[in-house]
């Protein structure tokens, strides 16, 4: 039986891969953050089938316990800060735990378990978004938020390892969605936010830039593509993504459509939502992940709307 570690395991993404890896029969151990408040409600349906250990990437000595406890042949590496406009609120923290968290997690892990296959959790938003191109592996790096610089560093970090002779493989991820997105995050508070007005329960949605574009693809096949990635006979660096590019404008005219609402009466442009400096638009090539991989995404924007809305009104 494999062992896993999966860090950021109750997030949106480490909660589908750890259902992944479950299916796959590997054991699967997870580190979770201590709350105030329950921060497991992603998990809880496989809980007792996971080994949890609490820690933090910005404790090296809780990571080093956790690493040395668990004995992985994989880890996937998913805990970050993963909120861009928060980054510019809280720039240290967000390096801390993105940037020095990933190169102290390296560095236990080659010390630790030098054998083992780690998966880095990169982001389109390398890219900075001022391509009419798609974005490939070769494309160059423009990052543009603190978020994107602790990414950056994080990236390197990983390559640093690979060329040391670790088995580490970065993707570089575009924008991946579900009904278990964050609520903060656009797709998620545009499906919440239209639902409610529609069952009566918010009278409006306050938003920022409706103009920036995004490749908006669904996360359980993005995690299919990490372990893909670490199955492998040699690490690489690959991009994820869908190849169509939509609008936030885009995403509200589809769920307000398949809700049967009109979202021009209710939404309020807010400059609170509004970012420093914005990443325009992304669109990704996945060509090397199809060639190498055999991954490849079955689901369009118009079925993940569908997706997210009738998860909203029924429960997943
Ligand atoms: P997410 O839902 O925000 O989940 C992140 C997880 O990391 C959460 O479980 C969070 O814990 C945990 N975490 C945050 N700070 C931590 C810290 N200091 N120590 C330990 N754990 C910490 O993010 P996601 O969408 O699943 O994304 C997974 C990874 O992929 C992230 O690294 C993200 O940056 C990257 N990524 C995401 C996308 C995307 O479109 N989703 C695209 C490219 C890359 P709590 O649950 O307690 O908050
Ligand atoms: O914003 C615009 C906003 O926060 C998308 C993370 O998973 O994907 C995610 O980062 C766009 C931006 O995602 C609101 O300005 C308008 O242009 O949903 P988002 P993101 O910033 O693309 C990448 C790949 C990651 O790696 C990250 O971890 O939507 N937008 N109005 C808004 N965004 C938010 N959040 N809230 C608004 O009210």
């Amino acid at each position: 039986m494999k062992r896993a570690l999966v860090t950021g395991c109750a997030g949106q993404d480490g909660s589908y891969l750890c259902e992944l890896l479950l299916e796959k029969d590997y054991e699967v151990h997870g580190i979770i953050r201590r709350s105030s408040s329950f921060n497991t409600g992603r998990i809880d349906k496989i809980f007792s089938k996971l080994h949890l250990y609490h820690g933090d990437m910005t404790d090296s000595r809780s990571l080093a316990h956790i690493v040395q406890a668990a004995q992985p042949d994989e880890i996937y590496h998913l805990a970050a800060q993963s909120h861009v406009a928060v980054s510019w609120e809280l720039p240290e923290y967000t390096f801390n735990t993105n940037a020095t968290g990933t190169q102290n997690l390296l560095e236990i892990a080659f010390q630790t378990v030098p054998g083992v296959r780690f998966y880095q959790a990169g982001t389109s938003e390398l890219f900075g978004g001022d391509y009419t191109e798609p974005q490939n592996e070769e494309t160059p790096f423009n990052p543009k938020s603190p978020y994107a610089v602790s990414k950056q560093a994080a990236f390197y970090s990983a390559r640093n390892f690979r060329n040391r002779g670790m088995f580490v493989s970065s993707g570089i991820l575009f924008n991946h969605e579900s009904p278990r997105r964050g609520e903060t995050f656009v797709t998620r508070k545009i499906v919440r936010g239209l639902v409610n007005i529609h069952l009566g329960k918010q009278t409006e949605l306050r938003l920022g830039n409706l103009d920036a574009k995004r490749d908006w693809g669904f996360a359980p096949e993005f995690v299919d593509g990490m372990w893909r990635m670490l199955q492998q006979d040699k690490p690489d660096d690959y991009v994820l993504a869908t190849e169509e590019s939509h609008s936030v404008r885009d995403f509200l005219n589809a769920v307000s459509r398949y809700i049967g609402i009109r979202w021009e009466k209710h939404v309020v442009t807010d400059s609170r939502y509004y970012r420093p400096s914005e990443v325009n638009a992304l669109l990704g090539d996945y060509t090397k992940a199809e060639i190498n991989l055999r991954w490849k995404p079955k689901v369009r924007f118009e079925q993940l709307v569908r997706i997210m809305v009738d998860a909203e009104f029924h429960g997943e």
